[in-house]
């Protein structure tokens, strides 16, 4: 799966970690490696519990020896245009977010439409812990232990008539919460889409927590979509429509940049945006860019969705 040789890109003592583990789950194959990370046993000190409202997971690495962000930068360094384009004026400026009570719509083209309350969904299915990379466009990343479930799951029960191609995600509208929302730039509410086959991919998740505990605002409380090998933007927060579409749903960023933004944004170093390169990216938390891997290191698990495609043409 990985083309550059692990050591090139992480210091030798996280490659022993990786390998450690590795060694101690048993496990022959990056996939598994992937799916099993959540259950890897706690190793010495990790997380830093001395502080009040301590990170409850037991989770320290992704698959390939990474060491998580810390709960600090995952929550205070964020992209999220309805509050500010600051990524440091997230967090403050969306203290006071009301995610309770909270509701999806999830319909279109499905026999099953119906409005789940936000806790009622965090009962219908079990909470997994899955560790992602994400790396937004801008060329940053971050490693992220998520609490979620499928998406798949969700579909499942909403039950897509042969019709169905695509699913459109569509984010709250409320401009008396939102004060980005109030100006014009962009076409509002935040809109992402996903084809089906994507959508269905046991990697997508709905997302409901973070370090073991309910996800907060910065992050898209109380409910969002995880897609790790794409582009940060597709992963869109604070949920209150899933529609099962016909057309392929045309994105806020399509919208507003299309020869910048396709629909598909898979993570992919051998095509630059316009702006920036995309071969290498910035890890939050160390100095050195590191090089980027194809579908963000998960080409394993969905490269076959592309098959036979033209990835420079379907950006
Ligand atoms: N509703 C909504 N979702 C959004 C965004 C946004 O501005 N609004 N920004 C996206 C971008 S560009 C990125 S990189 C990720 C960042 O997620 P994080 O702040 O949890 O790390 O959220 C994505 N989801
Ligand atoms: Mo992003």
């Amino acid at each position: 799966m990985l083309k550059i040789p692990f050591s090139e890109i992480t210091p030798e003592a996280l490659f022993l970690t990786r390998r450690d583990f590795l060694k101690s789950a048993g496990i022959v194959s990056a996939g598994a490696a992937l799916l099993a990370a959540c259950a890897m046993p706690p190793a010495g000190d990790t997380v830093d519990n001395s502080a009040g409202d301590p990170p409850a997971t037991d989770a320290i690495a992704d698959e390939f020896g990474d060491p998580l962000n810390t709960y600090e930068e995952i929550t205070n360094y964020n992209n999220y245009y309805e509050f500010t384009t600051d990524k440091e004026g997230v967090a403050p400026l969306s203290r006071n977010f009301q995610t309770s009570p909270w509701s999806v719509a999830v319909g279109g083209l499905v026999a099953n439409p119906r409005t789940y309350d936000i806790d009622e969904l965090k009962t219908l299915f079990d909470q997994e812990e899955r560790v992602y990379r994400l790396r937004c466009v801008e060329g940053w990343s971050m490693v992220i232990p998520w609490l979620g479930f499928p998406l798949a799951k969700l579909l499942a029960l909403a039950e897509p008539k042969s019709e169905a191609k695509f699913v459109r995600f569509t984010a709250l509208l409320d401009k008396s919460q939102f004060p980005g929302q109030k100006v014009s730039w962009y076409d509002w509410p935040y809109v992402e889409g996903l084809r089906m086959d994507e959508a269905m991919n046991d990697l997508t998740i709905l997302a409901t927590g973070m370090y073991g505990r309910d996800l907060v605002p910065p992050n898209g409380a109380p409910f969002r979509l995880v897609v790790p090998w794409k582009y940060g933007f597709k992963s869109i927060k604070a949920i209150v429509k899933i529609d099962l579409v016909t057309e392929m749903p045309v994105s806020l960023w399509m919208r507003a940049a299309p020869s910048e933004y396709g629909f598909y944004s898979n993570v992919n170093p051998d095509v630059p945006h316009p702006r920036w390169s995309q071969s290498s990216e910035r890890r939050i938390g160390e100095l050195q860019r590191r090089p980027s891997l194809k579908f963000n290191g998960y080409e394993a698990e969905v490269g076959q969705l592309y098959a036979g495609m033209d990835l420079q043409v379907n950006y």
